[in-house]
């Protein structure tokens, strides 16, 4: 037991007066709406990661060809508009941080620590979410498993959360927006409308990186998909940036291709091979995709070629060394996948990975591997 808190605060202490707009009623719906948008968030950021780090056991699908596209797009924009609902949620109930008194018994001060750790870990995940698509990393630690882990611990948290205030929830959802009137700021109602307004500016700013037709709108984007430098799609990093430039550009240049057999190609050699076409979408984790059309050997014939097959597992090594530099593709996405000498009816430029890059459906832009220069069949 703890010792009996006086029934009066002392002087110096705040009011908790929660004012004349703030209330379960407000509270509720704002819960239901922050919840409801993190929940989307949490079920498509599962979808992409799974997209990103599959099973041994359950290849990742092929089809639809955009679903990273759906999945990423989704979990970035609902990520973003979390936000305001979440700061407006806080902003709604922050005068029970001054109530008296702070806790009545263990449990109840458990149950306040809970919401203490509810609160860290979702301002956590929103932030360095929204780092991440503004493509600024400052920390030391390894971004996705941070974010996947806290993803755990915030949808847990929230559905403790949801547990322990159900009877409050139901009864502020029962009570009208409008019943009580106000005489001095915002009225509850005009509350929602501008957290409506807020939450729907931020969406109609971003969604233009995955909606065409709607790019010119997306000014909270870093990357314009219909601003793109260079063949119509958007370059995040150049191959200066990568260091392969001369490398790429090099007569010595040469695609070695090893299973059972090895071969070598000239780029010359990968121009000449039979080409296939095929309307592909570059999908970023940061948010912004498009759709592109690609030319180029199937990358299954080249696997046929050292006596590989659609059963085999594929490994294709950029001249990139560091996080870009490998990744692996078998089963549907194998079949699909194009080892692209074109882009957008254009001969790849040495940003897009001259002189050959890996396109195939389904998959994250960053396992989309350029500037090949092998290929290994197991
Ligand atoms: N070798 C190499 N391949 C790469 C990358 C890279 O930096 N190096 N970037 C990846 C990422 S994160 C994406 S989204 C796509 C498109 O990136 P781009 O815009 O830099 O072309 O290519 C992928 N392939
Ligand atoms: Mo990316």
């Amino acid at each position: 037991m703890l010792p009996r808190p006086p029934e009066e605060p002392p002087s110096w202490w705040p009011s908790a007066d929660p004012g004349p707009t703030r209330g379960g009623a407000l509270t509720a719906r704002l819960g239901v709406l922050a919840g409801s948008s993190l929940l989307v968030c949490f079920v498509t950021g599962l979808i992409s990661h799974y997209l990103g780090h599959p099973w041994s056991w359950l290849p990742p699908p092929a089809r639809p060809a955009w679903l990273y596209r759906l999945t990423q797009g989704i979990h970035v924009i609902t990520g973003i508009a979390t936000i305001p609902l979440v700061l407006a949620k806080l902003w709604s109930v922050q005068h029970r941080l001054r109530q008296w008194p702070p806790a009545r018994s263990v449990a109840h001060a458990a149950e306040r620590a809970s919401v203490g750790l509810l609160v860290a870990a979702v301002l956590l995940e929103l932030v360095t979410g929204l780092l991440n698509v503004l493509q600024y990393y400052p920390w030391p630690w390894d971004f996705v498993a941070v974010h996947f882990a806290t993803a755990w611990l915030v949808i847990g948290s929230v559905a403790l959360h949801v547990a322990v205030q159900l009877p409050a929830i139901r009864d502020g959802l029962a009570t009208p927006l409008s019943r009580r009137g106000t005489t001095r700021g915002l009225s509850r109602r005009g509350v929602l409308g501008s957290i409506g307004l807020g939450v729907g500016t931020v969406v109609a700013t971003t969604v233009g990186q995955v909606v065409g037709p709607l790019a010119p709108l997306a000014l909270l984007a870093p990357r314009r998909p219909d601003r793109a430098p260079d063949q119509d799609l958007p370059v995040n990093r150049t191959a200066a940036a990568a260091g392969v430039g001369t490398a790429a550009r090099a007569s010595t240049y040469r695609l070695e291709v090893r299973g059972r057999t090895e071969r070598s190609f000239t780029v010359s050699e990968l121009e000449s091979l039979p080409s296939q076409r095929r309307s592909l979408p570059i999908a970023c984790v940061e948010g912004w995709s498009r759709n592109a059309h690609w030319q180029g050997p199937s990358l299954l014939d080249l696997v046929a070629s050292v006596g590989g097959g659609a059963s085999s597992q594929v490994t294709v090594t950029s001249l990139e060394d560091g996080p870009y530099a490998v990744s692996s593709i078998r089963d549907g996405q194998l079949r699909g996948a194009l080892l692209a000498t074109h882009l957008n009816g254009q001969r790849l430029s040495l940003d897009h990975g001259y002189p050959v890059r890996l396109i195939a459906p389904g998959r994250t832009g960053e396992q989309q591997t350029k500037w090949v220069t092998r290929i290994e069949v197991s």
